[in-house]
């Protein structure tokens, strides 16, 4: 066929003058509302009796994706020309949040689409709330992926998100009686407007079957993989917008399909049946995203799910690489991989394996470009969160993988007999294998030797690691270690989640500090200005008022935004210690009770969070709360002075209510076991003062705050350990201390589960005979803390003054300043400017 004629279409001219481009790219009132008319037309399609308040969500969304498709492709125009190295951040999880209000603010467009909607009688804030969210993450480590992808777009650097489309993301929670119910996540109901499918984007995954060895061309040895099923993974890419620059980067997550022809067997003998039950089987793989806290559940499909991303973002790297013309030996110039914890470490052996059966490059070669091409950052220290797969089970999924971890493994351990000679104890601790019990694969370890950068999340975290779960990996490679303290995105968390703030900053500072947080460090002036002070207060006021209406809204419980708002919001874990909290709460109760003029700072305490549907302690403390919560907002003689409120479903949406709500951030982890924590940072952001142990980056935000603007209470990691090695009996807690004994008894009696002693038999057994968190051993200076926190609140102007100075020193808490470290100490990739 001849090419089609050139010819030159002239823009079509609208009725209200608008060209066709100004429609589809114009930034301006007019044209985002004939942009959102034409959307509703002519994407949308239903008749305006039929219209609903959701079609204008999606026509909003439509018109914004537009102008971001414009800057996506430039974007990727300028990567291409530029030869830019790009980052590639592998990632079981992405939890976005919202993206409408988000892809507003970083166009810099919010008035604009707020005028356009209200031309058309809509307002902006209704709609936004129209948004469903995509929850495809379970909480920190998710969240985390989600702000590194803002910062990445807004520091200009070439970069791609990989992940999973999952069907059904993290359930939705609803309090059913006090407890948790969890409710299917049906997030692509009503269409996802974000996405474009790209379904001539795909990779075929292969898995089980067998190995077969054979002689090439020129005589050298190989090995073919004969899999059992081939399953295909197609992309949805998702734009993800720079702030206040033309960046936008691509989020391009797999969703798996089944091979029509492959199981030709079937269709050829007519099992036509059996042929479709195979492609169910096949498309399960990206149906729902498993919690990370439950140590044993869905084993083998959460392999398969990380090995089917994984291949599937791989070989779209070599891909692209080909179409650029760049040999592949050249992988590791032109892709920095990070592996966001061991869930995507599969990655390494299926770039070998790539490399050496696909490529036939020779291992040596291979090898060098593998270590250099990724980088691993651990998110956490609990031995059971930790990934190990049984050896049967991954021999029958990925049988070649286990031959090539084999031959690593080998030559590895090599290695290290080759530095440690005669300790093989240390060769044993070190292998890919581990075979003391069940055999298994090590993911960590094979993380650690297939990455020239491993890093932990925050100072103290890292420190610990290196002095734990990877000492002998930094004995043997101590150049490969170092600490990136994990950062929050203030497009999300200030910007957006606190316009009021947002307005007060601006005027104090220049609209520059979204992008540049170290300027927040000239508030500390303001911090001793009376009207400043003034501002803030009513600021914080208003934000209290907007989460009590919304927690009126959704439990009935109502809230007074003059008392101190005390919030603990995060994944429900004993670690965390929300118990710590309810022991205190109950506690203050009693006091309360026994001594009614007791002068106290009135308070709502206010919690947030989901718990692992199989793990009963954590749902039992969710009961706990609710229980706590039903009896004080009940007790007239005390709910005039205390309530306690837990809002159902935390999410991302929510949190940008409850972070700008807080005055008390409770950062309450038993020392060394928090990673980093990222909703400190929130907080602190929105200046929250933090009421917390030295865990995390807690240590960090403490050094930066000045430990007089910070509650400091609790053990030590080293006095934890301590502890522990001398054997750590709760009941002596409990004995020293009669207020404790009461608490614990009356939790035990059924006071706070209307008469029903069972109920929290369970949790009290727990800490009495157990307390593996050491809940009771910092029972006392948890309680003590909280007074001081109290007596703190009572000087209204002091307590504003460190709410400020909260603010004004976050600075180093910023996403942006984490991902430049990253980009000039483990990726080495540059910014590329982008001009449309
Ligand atoms: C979390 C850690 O528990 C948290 O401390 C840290 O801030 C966050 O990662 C980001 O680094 N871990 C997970 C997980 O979410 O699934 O292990």
């Amino acid at each position: 066929k001849p090419p089609p004629k050139q010819i030159k279409i002239a823009p079509p001219v609208t009725t209200t003058g608008l060209t066709d481009v100004d429609v589809r790219s114009g930034m301006q009132v007019a044209a985002l509302k004939q942009a959102v008319t034409d959307h509703l037309r002519y994407s949308i399609g239903h008749p305006p009796v039929a219209t609903t308040l959701h079609d204008y969500y999606y026509a909003l969304a439509l018109a914004v994706r537009d102008r971001m498709q414009h800057r996506w492709l430039n974007t990727l125009q300028t990567n291409f020309d530029l030869k830019r190295k790009i980052v590639c951040y592998l990632s079981a999880e992405f939890l976005m949040g919202p993206h409408l209000g988000n892809n507003l603010l970083n166009l810099g467009i919010e008035q604009e689409a707020r005028a356009a909607l209200a031309e058309l009688g809509q307002d902006l804030d209704i709609v936004l709330e129209c948004e469903e969210e995509p929850g495809l993450g379970n909480g920190g480590l998710g969240r985390l992926a989600a702000c590194y992808l803002d910062s990445l777009a807004t520091l200009q650097r070439p970069a791609v998100g990989y992940g999973i489309r999952y069907e059904f993301g993290i359930f939705d929670q609803e309090i059913h009686d006090g407890w948790q119910a969890e409710i299917t996540d049906k997030w692509l109901r009503y269409g996802n407007p974000w996405e474009i499918a790209k379904p001539e984007v795909a990779h075929y995954v292969n898995w089980g079957g067998h190995t077969e060895y054979y002689r090439d061309e020129a005589g050298n040895d190989r090995v073919r993989w004969m899999p059992y099923r081939v399953v295909k993974g197609t992309a949805y890419d998702t734009p993800t917008q720079g702030y206040g620059v033309n960046n936008c980067n691509t989020l391009r997550l797999w969703s798996a399909e089944a091979v029509e022809s492959f199981d030709f067997q079937a269709f050829n003998t007519g099992d036509y049946y059996q042929a479709v039950e195979d492609k169910i089987i096949s498309e399960t793989v990206t149906k729902v995203l498993y919690p990370n806290d439950e140590p044993q559940i869905g084993k083998h499909l959460r392999l398969g799910q990380q090995y089917f991303f994984v291949s599937c973002s791989l070989q779209n790297m070599l891909h692209i690489l080909s179409l650029s013309g760049v040999p592949v030996e050249n992988f590791a110039e032109r892709y920095a991989v990070q592996l966001n914890d061991t869930h995507p470490s599969i990655g390494v052996v299926e770039l070998m394996r790539l490399l050496v059966d696909e490529r036939r490059l020779d291992w040596d070669k291979a090898w060098a470009i593998t270590v250099q091409t990724f980088g691993y950052t651990n998110h956490t220290l609990l031995p059971e969160a930790l990934e190990t797969w049984p050896l049967p089970m991954f021999q029958a999924l990925l049988p070649r993988h286990l031959e090539i971890i084999y031959e690593i493994n080998r030559r590895f351990l090599d290695e290290v007999r080759a530095r440690f000679s005669g300790d093989e104890a240390r060769v044993a601790r070190m292998s890919l294998i581990g075979e003391e019990g069940e055999k298994c694969v090590r993911m960590a370890h094979l993380a650690a030797v297939g990455s020239h950068a491993i890093n932990g999340v925050a100072a103290l975290h890292s420190d610990l690691l290196k002095a734990s779960v990877l000492k002998d990996f930094y004995e043997m490679w101590p150049e490969r270690f170092s600490n990136k303290t994990n950062g929050v995105t203030p497009r999300r968390f200030l910007a957006l989640a606190n316009p009021g703030l947002r307005a007060l900053l601006n005027e104090a500072l220049g609209e520059q500090w979204p992008v540049n947080m170290e300027q927040l460090h000239q508030l500390e002036a303001k911090a001793d200005d009376a009207a400043f002070r003034r501002k803030w207060r009513a600021i914080k006021e208003a934000n209290k008022k907007r989460l009590a209406d919304y927690i009126l809204a959704h439990t009935d419980i109502e809230l007074d935004p003059t008392w101190l708002f005390d919030i603990q919001v995060k994944r429900i874990h004993e670690y965390k210690r929300q118990h710590l909290n309810v022991l205190h709460i109950v506690t203050l109760y009693r006091r309360l009770k026994e001594n009614p003029g007791l002068n106290i700072s009135p308070r709502a305490f206010i919690f947030g969070g989901k718990a692992a549907p199989g793990y009963f302690m954590a749902k039992r403390i969710i009961k706990l709360i609710n229980g706590v919560a039903e009896t004080i907002n009940a007790d007239p003689d005390v709910n005039t002075r205390m309530k306690v409120a837990f809002v159902p479903n935390f999410n991302v949406q929510n949190a940008q209510l409850i972070y700008p709500a807080a005055d008390l951030s409770e950062q309450i982890s038993t020392a060394g076991k928090e990673a980093s924590g990222t909703g400190n940072m929130k907080f602190m952001l929105n200046g929250a003062l933090t009421i917390g142990t030295l865990d995390g980056a807690n240590v960090e935000i403490r050094e930066e705050v000045g430990a007089e603007n910070f509650f400091l209470f609790g053990l030590t990691t080293e006095e934890v350990e301590h502890i522990k090695r001398e054997g750590y009996h709760p009941t002596d807690c409990i004995a020293s201390n009669s207020e404790l004994r009461t608490v614990l008894e009356l939790i035990n009696s059924g006071y706070f589960s209307r008469g029903d002693a069972e109920v929290f038999r369970s949790v009290v057994n727990n800490l009495t005979y157990s307390d593996p968190f050491l809940v009771l051993a910092d029972y006392a200076a948890y309680v003590a803390c909280q007074e001081r926190v109290s007596a703190a609140w009572q000087d209204k102007e002091n307590w504003t003054r460190m709410s400020i100075l909260n603010t004004a020193r976050s600075g180093k808490f910023s996403s942006d300043r984490a991902i430049r470290e990253y980009c000039d100490e483990i990726w080495n990739v540059q910014p590329a400017t982008v001009k449309l």
